[in-house]
């Protein structure tokens, strides 16, 4: 596998895992028991993305180490991993050893829960990756054992949660992940004086963001910078086509576009939320399935969410060029003194073309 491609945006660190699993299950597992468990790991970077569900991945392995059925989640609605594989397997799954990306699920929500339908399967041992952080689908570790399956959780728990790094944290907090990107100048300008903004990055760094927009659910605009810039906020290829499914554009605010604004074209999806807290927004937001948020403007939006501590990641693209006056980067954050400065933790910087990408955290932000 390559590493690169194991997480689902463009920082390239793992998230901890916050669930501790105990020496004894992860001593009874082998070497072999690794292997499949990466071969599942695999299979999980096959799902969507985006997508309101995980990315999980299954492989079915019988008493004599023949692979008997391997599966991958198609996106929400559809079959989990582990069905996938059962229906692969059909009567070979008896006996077999189930390895899964993420603990099987314990419920029935769009479709029924994994851990019973491995248990009448007669699988008879289960080895799974990261525990399940969603509150309403864990525990299915616990149900199969009390079902009288062998059962090994925790291993390889941070690759597997890597492959799911934002989905997990949104599922955490109950809200999506966000992602504020901002494209400036060296001094920090996102326009000069006269509001001109085309373009102050490379056709590489714009590029980038394209591809990044695309693993996004929905792209987060304010009405001000809709109104000042009249963006599309589309996914767009080279020639400035639209490319395949686009992410729902949200536009935070209650200042009415114009009926010609471009944001209401039929390219993409526009949802209008004129609340002015970006919690609320975001939990309705939540609500519609959105996991991975991506804030594109402007500064004052930028500013009440990174006030509001809303903010899990930001991505600067820095142009080498100076315009000494234009609009900032951020808006008011309320700090007067260095003391209260927001700290970031830089996570990767990579060159694009002629600009810099950054990746940043916030500092001592709890998982
Ligand atoms: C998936 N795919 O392969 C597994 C999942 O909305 P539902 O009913 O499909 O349930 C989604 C939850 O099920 C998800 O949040 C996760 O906790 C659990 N496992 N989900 O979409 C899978 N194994
Ligand atoms: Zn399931």
């Amino acid at each position: 596998m390559n590493r690169s491609d194991a997480v689902d945006g463009p920082a390239s660190y793992a998230v901890a895992p916050e669930a501790t699993v105990s020496d004894a299950t992860v001593s009874d597992a082998t070497g072999t028991d690794l292997l499949r468990l990466r071969r599942a790991i695999d299979l999980a970077l096959r799902s969507p993305l985006p997508d309101p569900n995980p990315r999980v991945g299954a492989v079915l392995v019988a008493p004599d180490g023949t692979v008997v059925g391997e599966g991958w989640h198609h996106g929400a609605g559809t079959p989990h991993a582990e069905i996938e594989a059962l229906r692969a397997a059909g009567p070979a799954a008896h006996g077999a050893t189930a390895y899964v990306s993420l603990e099987p699920c314990n419920h029935t929500g769009r479709t029924g829960p994994c851990a019973v339908a491995l248990a009448e399967a007669g699988v008879a041992r289960v080895v799974f990756a990261q525990p399940d952080p969603n509150p309403t689908a864990a525990g299915g570790g616990d149900t199969l054992r009390a079902a009288g399956i062998a059962v090994s959780g925790g291993l390889l728990a941070t690759e597997a949660e890597a492959v799911n790094r934002v989905w997990t944290r949104a599922v955490r907090l109950g809200r999506p992940y966000v992602t504020w990107k901002v494209a400036a100048t060296l001094d920090g300008r996102t326009a000069a004086a006269d509001a001109t903004s085309q373009w102050i990055t490379s056709p590489a760094a714009r590029a980038d963001v394209h591809r990044l927009r695309a693993t996004c659910d929905a792209i987060l605009v304010g009405t001000g910078t809709a109104l000042a810039d009249d963006p599309r906020l589309t996914v767009r290829d080279a020639e400035g086509r639209p490319t395949g499914r686009q992410p729902l554009r949200v536009v935070l605010g209650d200042r009415p576009l114009p009926e010609t604004a471009r944001l209401r074209s039929p390219e993409a999806e526009t949802l209008f939320v004129p609340d002015h807290q970006p919690g609320r927004a975001l939990a309705q937001l939540h609500r519609a399935g959105i996991r991975h948020a991506w804030l594109e403007g402007g500064a004052t939006l930028a500013a009440a969410f990174l006030r509001d501590r809303l903010v899990d990641e930001v991505v600067v693209y820095l142009a080498p060029t100076l315009l000494g006056a234009g609009r900032p980067m951020v808006g008011d954050l309320g700090i007067g003194t260095l003391a209260d400065a927001v700290h970031l933790d830089l996570v990767d910087v990579t060159r694009v073309g002629p600009d810099l990408r950054l990746t940043l955290a916030p500092a001592g932000r709890e998982e």
